[in-house]
């Protein structure tokens, strides 16, 4: 028996030992053993996946307070964070990097020692008197070039019953994995809780990621962005790992997207939290893969990928009937789901924007809610937090695509690219050539800024191919990485730009529904087939209108007009040149390894918005770009 496990036999059952032993790899042990000694866990559990065990964790996390079964429909339950723990915390989330390494400007970092003294400090004795649990998890599907294992120890029973909604099981293929499996490993603490059982030392909440020993640290926080170590943790260890061995973990969509005759093609999107991912990925009509982190490769010279989770932790404000029927119909009817951060009453959810009244009282995140109760700084508190949620396994949405556990992924025909750009870019364009899209689209993405992350709402901001909160490397290199994968690609994905979130000049109003989005992604379906023209225009090639009519008509029985093309097509050069402006200005100050093919691609599009200008003004209509053809 290795040493690791020998120290833990006093704190497991003799089956929870069984199960340790029966993973041959003494890494694994000595970070269990390590890390209960340094948390001072006066028990630990080891989840197998077992029917027997996962129900154990369900019962536990409602027997522990953390979730509650009040809601009246069966399997529902629902927890609630703390008034300061609503969202992911940018400002507590760091890399550890040591001496002399630094990542880009723009990325949280700090020393390692120091952080490792820190972080490790604040763990030391969390878990006195409690449990810790052991999960082991696959990302991707099982036994495939894409898995990745994982390791996650934590305190919280919430978290562990959320990673067995979002995803794959893990404890067999550590047991086959063997002695020299590699694997990432996450500690969580929620730290000390009220009797409400939410962490209140919310002022000493750190999130540490350490890639020098793919260990992740997350203390004094239970908001599943920041504890779910599987989810925007992992993804970070994911990304450095993608980068070293050429392939991408992106924070992206993954759809089917039928066309003519029933034919599939399927489509990965890249959006910014709360810019219309998940709302994209639940078409009515089309097949959901993924709403957030995918992996993908290049096999046989062709984009493969494959959903790195197997559920959805979706943002619920603006869930209705109308807008997202798939989801609604699953959040309404009986089936295993944790809420979070809505508001209960009579064993009801309720949320903001679910398209019926509120109630004017509840139970919501700050306990007993009433209407006009206000927080310590007079605000109002809203009903539920427009940052609260839903965890549910995709398996419970009736159009979860088939090829959802393919070890070989799906082939993708197709990448969106999408932020909350109220100004510059057009509702839907492809763009010229990969290169053009990585950079016109991907990697100048920008967004404003959401309840997602806290902080003030509205601020545009660069948001690199929507993994700004989560790049952990030099930004350029992960331009360079793009680039050069796509360049050895024979099948090439079309790039798409989209906008869901175009205003009218000079006026406060959105000019497309939230349905529309679902005519641009069959537009795009049928131009990666070549089935129908576009316009060239300088900022890439936009839909024809006659297109875009049958299409409106077709997908959602309206009446397109001319002068709503108008309105959503014209190139508007003078929020386009700020853009460009902004764009490089941003990489210019804050990233030194740029690859110099994108400020090449910003100039040209720099140069044609000007000649463009020259020719038919400030705002182009794309008749004019049509005429020219
Ligand atoms: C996001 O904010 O991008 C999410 C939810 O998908 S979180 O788990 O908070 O990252
Ligand atoms: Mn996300």
């Amino acid at each position: 028996m290795n040493p690791y496990l020998e120290a833990l036999q006093s704190k497991l059952s003799l089956k929870d030992f069984q199960k340790l032993s029966a993973i041959d790899n003494p890494n694994v042990h000595e970070f269990i053993a390590k890390e209960s000694d340094l948390c001072h866990a006066e028990k630990i559990f080891v989840c197998s996946d077992s029917a027997e065990d996962v129900a154990y964790v369900r019962k536990q996390a409602v027997a522990s307070g953390e979730e509650q079964a009040i809601l009246t429909l069966p399997g529902h339950t629902v927890h609630f964070d703390g008034e300061n723990d609503q969202g992911r915390d940018r400002q507590n989330t760091k890399y550890l990097v040591p001496k002399g390494v630094t990542l880009s400007k723009a990325l949280n970092q700090m020393d390692r020692q120091e952080g490792l003294t820190e972080v490790r400090g604040l763990l030391r004795d969390s878990m006195m008197g409690k449990t810790m649990i052991v999960r082991f998890v696959s990302l991707g599907p099982a036994t495939s070039v894409f898995t990745i294992l994982g390791l996650q120890c934590t305190d919280s029973w919430y978290v562990s019953h959320s990673e067995d909604l979002l995803y794959r099981p893990g404890y067999e293929q550590f047991v086959k994995a063997g002695p020299k499996s590699d694997f990432l490993r996450v500690l969580h603490s929620a730290g000390k809780l009220n009797e409400d059982m939410v962490s209140v030392d919310y002022d000493k909440k750190r999130i540490y990621i350490d890639h020098m020993d793919n260990t992740i640290y997350s203390v004094n926080t239970q908001y599943a962005g920041n504890s779910v170590g599987f989810k925007k943790l992992a993804f970070r260890l994911a990304i450095r790992k993608a980068s070293s061995e050429g392939w991408l973990a992106e924070h992206m969509l993954l759809m089917g997207v039928f066309g003519p005759n029933g034919r599939k093609s399927y489509f990965a999107g890249a959006f910014p939290s709360a810019c219309g991912k998940t709302s994209t990925a639940m078409l009515p009509g089309e097949t959901i893969l993924g709403d957030d982190i995918a992996y993908i490769r290049d096999i046989d010279s062709a984009a493969r990928a494959v959903n790195v989770e197997s559920g959805i932790f979706g943002i619920i404000t603006d869930v209705n009937p109308k807008d997202d029927a798939l989801i609604w119909k699953v959040l309404t009817n009986p089936g295993e789901i944790i809420f979070s951060n809505i508001l209960v009453k009579d064993g009801k959810p309720y949320w903001l924007g679910m398209g019926k009244e509120l109630p004017k009282e509840g139970c919501n995140y700050t306990g007993t809610w009433y209407e006009g109760k206000k927080d310590e700084e007079s605000n109002e508190i809203p009903a539920a937090h427009k940052n609260a949620r839903y965890a549910v396994a995709l398996k419970a949405l009736e159009n979860v695509d088939p090829e959802l556990d393919n070890p070989n992924g799906v082939e993708l025909s197709g990448i969106m690219y999408g932020g909350r750009d109220a100004k510059a870019y057009v509702p839907v364009q492809q763009s010229y050539s990969w290169d053009h899209g990585i950079v016109a689209y991907g990697a100048s993405l920008e967004t404003e800024t959401t309840f997602a992350t806290i902080g003030k709402e509205g601020v545009p901001e660069i948001n690199m191919m929507s993994i700004q909160d989560f790049i952990s490397i030099p930004m350029g290199k992960n331009v360079h990485n793009n680039l050069d994968f796509g360049r050895k690609l024979k099948k090439q994905p079309i790039i798409f730009g989209v906008n869901y979130f175009l205003k009218e000049v000079g006026d406060g109003k959105y000019l497309n529904s939230p349905q529309d989005k679902h005519v641009w992604i069959k537009w795009m379906e049928l131009r990666v087939h070549n089935e129908v023209g576009a316009i060239k225009t300088p900022t890439g090639y936009v839909p024809k209108f006659e297109d875009l009519r049958k299409l409106f008509k077709q997908v959602l029985n309206k009446n397109y007009a001319k002068e709503d093309y108008n309105k959503q097509f014209t190139i508007r050069v003078p929020e386009n040149l700020a853009k460009i402006e902004r764009v490089s200005r941003f990489y210019q100050e804050n990233v030194n390894d740029t690859p110099l093919e994108m400020f090449g691609i910003l100039y040209m599009q720099r140069e044609r918005l000007l000649q463009a200008k020259e020719k038919y003004g400030e705002y182009i209509s794309p008749e004019n770009f049509e005429k020219e053809a």
